[in-house]
């Protein structure tokens, strides 16, 4: 502590969630090896409960691109607030997905070998919300790839282990699943203002 992290003060009260302390510099959080993916060979592959389809980094691109300053909480207590990302929203990408009526969750997967195959569920209320993207720069750099680079996700409202880092794929799934945190005792849902770290069993 005190080196890298510092206790928020009563005005931030309302930004930083119980439980957490500021972050100095941004930390990188990744379970395993960090993927080398060039922004030519990414792909979004979306598949279950959809049409399957594949999206191309220019497809992507050719959506519109928008900025957006959002915090950053990591469940093991530290926040960084207003992160300034650029990308693509989420409701704009589920545009070009056809769903299925009876997807009500979507599982994002992420680029890795095996165990370093990266999950995390969401249910779809907490996916297709304006303020939730797919980030391809970072405080106006293209993405490093410890930060998920060329391309992750950001959930601002939950805890970050839900923002998948080198995402590949969106499986569209009629129920909850655990990903790979919440196979392992992290909450389903993650809401950083209710403490839900982990899940009581
Ligand atoms: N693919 C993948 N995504 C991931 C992770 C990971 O290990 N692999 N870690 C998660 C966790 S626990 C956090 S806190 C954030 C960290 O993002 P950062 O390394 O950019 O700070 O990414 C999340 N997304
Ligand atoms: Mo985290």
């Amino acid at each position: 502590m005190g080196k890298f992290f510092e206790k928020p003060g009563p005005e931030l009260s309302d930004r930083v969630p119980p439980g957490q302390h500021l972050a100095k510099g941004f930390p990188v959080l990744t379970y395993g090896a960090t993927p080398q993916i060039s922004r030519d060979d990414w792909e979004l592959r979306i598949w279950g409960l959809a049409t399957p389809i594949t999206l191309s980094w220019a497809d992507v691109m050719a959506l519109p691109i928008h900025s957006f300053t959002a915090d950053f909480h990591c469940v093991t207590t530290w926040s960084k607030l207003d992160v300034q990302w650029r990308g693509i929203r989420v409701t704009d990408l589920m545009r070009a997905i056809a769903l299925e009526p009876s997807a009500s969750h979507v599982m994002q997967h992420s680029y890795g070998d095996g165990d370093f195959a990266y999950t995390t569920n969401l249910s779809l209320d907490d996916f297709v919300r304006d303020e939730n993207f797919f980030a391809f720069e970072l405080f106006g750099e293209p993405l490093p790839a410890e930060h998920g680079g060329p391309m992750r996700l950001v959930v601002p409202h939950l805890y970050a282990w839900k923002s998948a880092k080198w995402i590949r794929g969106l499986e569209f799934l009629s129920q909850d699943e655990p990903g790979f945190w919440e196979r392992n005792g992290y909450h389903h849902r993650g809401e950083p203002w209710a403490e839900e770290r982990y899940s009581v069993r």
